[in-house]
Formats: structure tokens, C-alpha cells, sequence
């Protein structure tokens, strides 16, 4: 048999065999196997910070410039800059700030991505979730999840801004979008205004009823309640080493996240405390509640204020502390759900 293993011959034929590859969709493993499986994580999202200061005059101009009948939400996205081309704050995460006047109402409608809204200020917004009205205030957690009707209105004498979270850039990059307007601006309203809480929220469950379980059938969590529990945790526990006295917002049926693919948590930082770092996998949003604090992420100091928002991505070291006389406050909001649904989740303390 003729052997031609040597030289040109099979330089050539190499030659030809990875010309040939692109226009027949094919690729060559090898040459990108190490820049497919790293060691470790690498990321493209970028550690940021949105400050309140700078982004709250810019929506301010967006409400009095956009009319709402030009945008069924208004909203400024914080758009991750390592992250071109997406509306992603994280791989898998969308975060932006939404601003209603009054008088104003973002019709109603339903999509598959699950989202959370937390108040930042302003009184007499509401948000209706399946035929339930909730009146929010700031600190409120309130919950749309996946394809369930929701709109809201604003129906007090001030501007409402909130943080709006949802998972959409994991719904996109799943190819699992649906979305569907309601047929009227605002959904029928056909049970008592917190009846979510009234029924789920308290430690009681009816028992001939039978909501979903995969997510909280609790609409809004209360900002009162949340703090009161934290400031109660706060008098007598140190907490975690690394997040210092944390509570999850969960779904009372299951004990588990308030949404499939995100959890929510809110956190005390003690006057004067700085935790321990630790890195996980899981992107995290962080947003300012009360207080200030820094969060150094791999080395680099982000300083926060009351509703400034800071990601750190999947893996980055970070570490927590506050400034100043009172306790650093932080809501936060994480795919870790998804992550040790699929045992992805990885935590090491530094
Ligand atoms: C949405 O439905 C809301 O309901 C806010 O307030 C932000 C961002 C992307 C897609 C849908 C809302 C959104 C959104």
C-alpha cells in the first residue's frame, strides 16, 4: 500500500481539510478545546456599579420626555459592558429601573421570563398579579412570575421607581420566549388586594386550595417584615462569616426560592463590620438599601450608597463591609437556583 504520512503531501492535505470546514458548518475540536474548558469560569460580564446619583436624573428625564403610550415600560436597563449586544446585566440575568407617574398605567400583559420587582422610592404604585392588587412601598419584594397577567399603575402623587429583575437572558439564550398581551389595559381584579399575603404570607395554608408550587404564591414581601426580621436576627446573631445576618425570601409551600430560577435575599452588614471573602458560582445583582458599604470584588473596591446597583459575576471573589455609623442594608437577587438545580454550584471561602 502506498504510504504518503510524510511531509508536504500531508501538510497539504491538512491544508485542504481546514479549508474545507467552514463552508460545510463544521469545526475542528481541537483547536479550541482549551478555550472551551478553562480550569475555572471565564467570564466576559464585568464586575460594575450603577450609581443611584447618576441614573436617577436620567430617568427622571425619561419620564418626562416618554410619553407610556410609547413604551410599555419605562425603563433604563443596566447593561453589563462586558456583555455588547445583550440586554444582560449577567449572563443569565436582566436588571433595570422602571419609573411610573401618576396617573400612569403599563398595560397588562404576560411572558415567560420570571421577574421581581424591589421599591426604590416613592408611594401609591401598585402592581396587580393574577387578579390581586398589591399597593407597594420602598423595601417591598414583589413577585410576577413566568406567564402569569401583570400591570401597574400608579394611583398616588408622586413618581414610583423600582429595580425590575428577571431571568431573560436565560429564557433567550434557552430559545423559551413567549409573550401575550392581555386583552384589556388592565387586568380584571377578582380577589381581595393581598390576598396572597393574607392566605401564604403568614404561616397558614388553606387547605382545599392548590396554587403552583414552583413558585411563591406570595406576590409581595414586605419591607416592614423583612427588616423587622433582620433588625430581630441582627440584636443577638453574627450571621454568616461571609453575608453577615441574611435572610431568603422563600415560598412558603416549598421552603425553597420565591422564583424556579432566582432567589432573592436581604442582608444586615453590622456598623463597622467587614466579612470574609468568598467566591461562588452564580451571578449576583446587589442593590443599596440603607447605609453604605463597599464590596471588593477579586481586589477591586466598589463603594455603594442607598439604590446603587453592583454586579459581581460568577466566581469573582467578593467581600462585604460597611461605612459609617449605621448598618449597610443590601437586597440581592441570583441565579444560584438555577445553578444547583443542574449541580453547577461551587462556594469556597478565600
Ligand atoms: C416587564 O414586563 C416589566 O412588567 C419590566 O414591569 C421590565 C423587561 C423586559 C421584559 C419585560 C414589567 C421588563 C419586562
Amino acid at each position: 500500500m502506498a504510504t504518503n504520512h510524510s511531509g508536504l503531501k500531508n501538510a497539504d492535505e491538512r491544508r485542504q481539510l481546514f479549508q474545507a470546514l467552514p463552508g460545510k458548518n463544521l469545526g475542528a475540536l481541537w483547536e479550541v478545546y482549551s478555550n472551551a474548558l478553562t480550569p475555572e469560569p471565564v467570564k466576559r460580564e464585568i464586575p460594575s456599579v450603577w450609581r443611584w446619583q447618576e441614573l436617577r436624573p436620567l430617568l427622571y428625564d425619561a419620564a418626562r420626555l416618554v410619553p407610556p403610550e410609547e413604551a410599555e415600560r419605562r425603563v433604563l436597563m443596566l447593561l453589563n459592558p462586558g456583555l455588547p449586544g445583550l440586554n444582560a446585566v449577567t449572563p443569565t440575568l436582566y436588571a433595570g429601573m422602571q419609573i411610573i407617574l401618576p396617573g400612569e398605567v403599563a398595560r397588562s400583559h404576560r411572558h415567560t421570563p420570571n421577574a421581581i420587582r424591589f421599591i426604590v422610592e416613592g408611594e401609591g404604585a401598585f402592581t396587580a398579579v393574577n387578579g390581586e392588587k398589591t399597593v407597594m412601598k420602598p423595601g417591598d419584594f414583589v413577585t410576577t412570575p413566568t406567564w402569569v397577567f401583570h400591570d401597574h399603575g400608579n394611583e398616588g402623587s408622586e413618581a414610583v421607581v423600582w429595580l425590575d429583575g428577571l431571568d431573560m437572558p436565560l429564557t433567550t439564550a434557552l430559545s423559551a420566549i413567549f409573550y401575550e398581551r392581555h386583552r384589556e389595559r388592565q387586568q380584571p381584579l377578582d380577589r381581595p388586594n393581598d390576598a396572597s399575603i393574607a392566605r401564604y404570607g403568614r404561616g397558614f395554608r388553606p387547605t382545599w386550595m392548590t396554587p403552583p408550587v414552583h413558585y411563591s404564591p406570595v406576590i409581595n414581601y414586605r419591607y416592614e417584615e423583612a427588616r423587622g426580621t433582620l433588625a430581630h436576627l441582627a440584636e443577638t446573631e453574627a450571621g454568616s462569616p461571609f453575608d453577615g445576618v441574611m435572610i431568603e425570601y422563600i415560598n412558603p409551600l416549598t421552603g425553597g426560592p420565591a422564583l424556579p430560577t432566582m432567589d432573592a435575599h436581604l442582608q444586615w452588614i453590622q456598623p463597622g463590620q467587614q466579612l470574609k471573602p468568598h467566591r461562588h458560582t452564580g451571578s449576583t445583582l446587589y442593590l443599596g438599601v440603607e447605609g453604605r458599604g463597599v464590596i471588593e470584588i477579586d481586589g477591586q473596591e466598589f463603594p455603594w450608597e442607598e439604590h446603587d446597583v453592583v454586579v459581581v459575576p460568577s466566581w469573582c471573589t467578593h467581600r462585604h463591609q460597611s461605612i459609617g455609623p449605621s448598618p449597610a442594608i443590601l437586597f440581592s437577587l441570583t441565579d444560584s437556583p438555577v445553578l444547583k438545580a443542574f449541580s453547577l454550584y461551587r462556594e469556597e471561602a478565600q
